[in-house]
């Protein structure tokens, strides 16, 4: 791939974004449930986040944020009437379909949908598959307008091959349960993935499935991506999530592992079968033969379970800055975090990455999305960066332009009760509006 490069697309976070606790087995969200969020500041926390990336020579993008409420939604469930009496119906019969109506969830783009990049797929094209999200209601809204939008994104058909979410039986997140390792992101890679269950019938081999929480990801979702990506079967490895993992908060693969060209970081728990299933990973990336795969496991008695998850160290962005070194994007909370903290320390003075960034993200946090959630990583060569609009790219100008739309149209506060008035309607059509003017999207 000629001047091939890992485009970071981030979700802009919707102006309804609140705390609903909506996402099953994510501890964060559960935990905050009914906390007053601020969607202003978490716009903003994003946006500041994306422009610092940018700022490290990274090609950094944006894609708008889905329209809220759904009110299709609403009248589908059999809420009737103009939209004021429908948003107050939903609200005194139904507050939870109400907030999965409203819910800002498609600014987590690394669920937009399942990335292989021209090198590796039998066509040359880039493909994407676009995710079903069918696990929860409010995140099930986002496919369609979600395919829609990559097809406008990744309109040339020559270049690009954007593919319908799976039928919903088949649960499907994204990149989210998806690494590519690769010794260039240009070159042909390796592409992991990671599932909880096997298939609908929620049999997992091995006889083992998690407790608490239902597994989010289907093997049979998985292989049905690599097979419509045209991926060279030897170059992808199947890899089940360990159910303690997901019982203790792990809801996404990227909660536990991340990986960047030839570095995995993975915490010791993350899989079922961990020393035999790394081998495979690392096996599989030599038949590249480029080379080994620099694997660091993090063992539980540095870094426990929990703190991994409290932390979300292992939702950071690991990147390639512009001038080749090796940078990790992460939460704040991973400097709060001692043990964390530590580790980064050492990575840093090991030579593991080069260059460790703290970033305020606690809006989006507080419901489960880290850097890593934020962003859907794509790999394009020049030609490909050339064919989408040229609106999304987070220049400089355009990261101000947005910080004014934000100011202008997003509520600082918003709470639970807020999410029946018509005037919150009306701000998000206006901002969305006004949106297409500074993203001509
Ligand atoms: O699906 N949270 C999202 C967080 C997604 C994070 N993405 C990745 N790990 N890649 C989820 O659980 C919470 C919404 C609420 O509670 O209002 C939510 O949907």
């Amino acid at each position: 791939m000629s001047g091939a490069a890992e485009v970071q697309f981030d979700g802009l976070v919707g102006p309804s974004h609140n705390y609903a606790g909506l996402g099953p087995g994510n501890l964060a969200s559960r935990g905050n449930r009914g906390l007053v969020s601020e969607p202003r500041a978490a716009v903003l926390q994003g946006l500041a986040k994306a422009r610092a990336v940018a700022g490290l020579g990274v090609a950094q993008a944006v894609f708008p944020p889905q329209l809220r409420p759904d009110l299709g939604l609403l009248r589908s469930v059999g809420f009737s009437g103009d939209d004021a009496a429908v948003l107050w119906k939903a609200q005194q019969e139904a507050p939870g379909l109400l907030a999965a109506a409203w819910s800002s969830s498609a600014m987590w783009t690394a669920n937009a949908g399942t990335v292989s990049p021209s090198a590796d797929t039998a066509d040359g094209r880039l493909h994407v598959s676009a995710a079903n999200l069918s696990s929860a209601l409010h995140r099930s809204i986002e496919a369609g307008l979600t395919t829609r939008m990559l097809r406008r994104v990744f309109a040339d058909e020559a270049l690009f091959a954007v593919h319908d979410p799976l039928p919903a039986a088949l649960s499907d997140e994204g990149a989210a349960n998806h690494t590519r390792l690769a010794a260039e992101h240009g070159e042909t890679g390796i592409e992991v993935f990671v599932y909880g269950a096997e298939g609908p019938r929620g049999s997992v081999a091995g006889g083992v499935e998690p407790r608490t929480f239902n597994a989010r990801q289907m093997r049979s979702a998985s292989e049905a991506v690599a097979r419509r990506h045209g991926l060279d079967p030897e170059g992808v490895v199947m890899v089940q999530q360990s159910p303690v993992a997901i019982d203790g908060g792990v809801f996404h693969n990227d909660v536990i592992a991340v990986g960047d060209r030839d570095l995995l970081l993975v915490h010791e728990l993350a899989y079922v079968g961990q020393a035999a299933t790394l081998d495979r990973i690392r096996r599989c990336y030599e038949g590249l033969g480029r080379g080994t795969l620099r694997v660091v496991e993090v063992a539980a008695e540095r870094v426990s379970l929990e703190d991994a998850v409290r932390s979300y160290l292992f939702n950071s962005q690991l990147l390639t800055a512009g001038d080749g070194r090796r940078v990790m994007v992460c939460p704040e909370q991973c400097q709060r975090v001692e043990c964390v903290g530590g580790l980064l320390e050492d990575w840093k003075r090991d030579g593991v990455v080069d260059e460790v960034l703290f970033f305020d993200l606690h809006q989006s946090m507080r419901n489960g999305g880290g850097p890593a959630c934020l962003r859907l990583r794509v790999v394009m060569d020049a030609a490909q960066r050339a064919a989408i609009p040229a609106g999304l790219w987070l220049t400089e100008e355009r990261y101000a332009a947005l910080c004014n739309w934000a100011e202008r149209f997003y509520p600082e506060r918003l709470s639970a009760e807020e999410l029946a008035d018509p005037g919150l309607v009306r701000v998000c059509r206006e901002a969305k509006e006004a949106l297409v003017g500074v993203i001509g999207l």
